[in-house]
């Protein structure tokens, strides 16, 4: 079922663990429909997709190369199967989970979202996937974690982008827990109901809407709980340029460029731009993350 989200959600400014554990617990005893009744009711949906053919042809994912076609020409090189996902840190249970035990352990949904990369284009995509949140319930996070680090797969004989020291290589990210933990925060497995196309991040990567595109990390090979601020490409790459919290923020520009406005994908040549807004369009879902802190500062 499509999850339009809109501003139902009042459950978003959950910082202790426990507490947002109980509260789901709770949540899902009373309404009896699990874990997912957090999403609230669908809203009425202006988000129409983008097509197949345009989300997948159109990519970001450097390890392939920096132009937007070499991933779809490149990224089939990559092995995804067997995968599996390094869980460690800060959990009760440690391991490397085997991608299919993974699946097997959680319900996947579609959410649609809207996608911005920092590069001011966007697309609407219908991702199939799980709330990063229950996969971090499975390993158990420890009271200690306040961050969640992620790390992409690094294999030079198959990502001919690597060769070039575009960014520091593997691409990392990370999220402050409480982001990791918000239901709008999910591990995309799928796209229009098919397993995610390798130059979208196969078999497995996180989807943040409300941030930047380079938030949203692709093939994931491990997640890490820690205690302190994890190191993330971009802002390895230009603290200035790229902050650690990148959040879509239309009154934040780039040093290089405005944010205000965003070119759609697959609008064609003449399509005006669109304004971009705050918080991706998902404000009324996450502004309580971010209270009494200076967006400007902390982007
Ligand atoms: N490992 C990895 N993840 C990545 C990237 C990348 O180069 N490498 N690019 C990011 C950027 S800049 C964007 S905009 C999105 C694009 O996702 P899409 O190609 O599925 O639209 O992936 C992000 N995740
Ligand atoms: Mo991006």
């Amino acid at each position: 079922m499509a999850k339009r989200w809109n501003n139902t959600l009042t459950e978003a400014d959950v910082t202790p663990y426990a507490t947002y554990l109980n509260r789901r617990q709770l949540m899902a005893g009373a309404a009896g429909l699990g874990l997912t009744s957090l999403a609230g009711p669908l809203a009425a949906g202006d988000l129409d997709p983008n097509s197949w053919e345009e989300i997948t042809s159109y990519n970001n994912f450097y390890e392939f190369g920096t132009n937007k076609g070499d991933p779809a020409r490149y990224a089939g090189r990559m092995t995804t199967e067997p995968w599996s996902v390094t869980i460690d840190g800060l959990v009760d249970r440690p391991g490397t989970y085997d991608f299919r035990d993974i699946m097997a352990a959680m319900t996947v949904e579609e959410r649609i979202y809207r996608l911005r990369c920092v590069e001011a284009w966007s697309m609407v995509v219908p991702w199939n996937g799980f709330e990063l949140a229950d996969l971090l319930a499975m390993a158990g996070v420890q009271d200690g974690a306040r961050y969640v680090a992620f790390e992409t797969l690094l294999r030079p004989d198959e990502m001919p982008g690597v060769s070039r020291p575009v960014i520091e290589w593997p691409y990392v990210e990370g999220l402050r827990l409480d982001e990791a933990l918000h239901p709008l925060t999910i591990m995309a497995t799928g796209l229009y109901g098919k397993p995610i196309p390798n130059q979208n991040g196969a078999p497995i990567r996180l989807v943040v809407p409300w941030k930047y595109g380079f938030k949203s990390i692709k093939s994931v090979v491990r997640i890490s709980l820690v205690k302190d601020q994890p190191p993330t490409s971009w802002n390895k790459y230009s603290a200035r340029e790229y902050g650690f919290y990148s959040n879509v923020n239309p009154h934040v520009d780039h040093p290089r460029w405005s944010q205000a406005s965003e070119r759609r994908i697959g609008g064609g040549l003449l399509a005006r731009r669109e304004p971009t807004l705050m918080f991706n369009g998902y404000e009324a879902e996450v502004a309580a993350l971010y209270e009494g802190m200076d967006l400007a500062k902390y982007h």
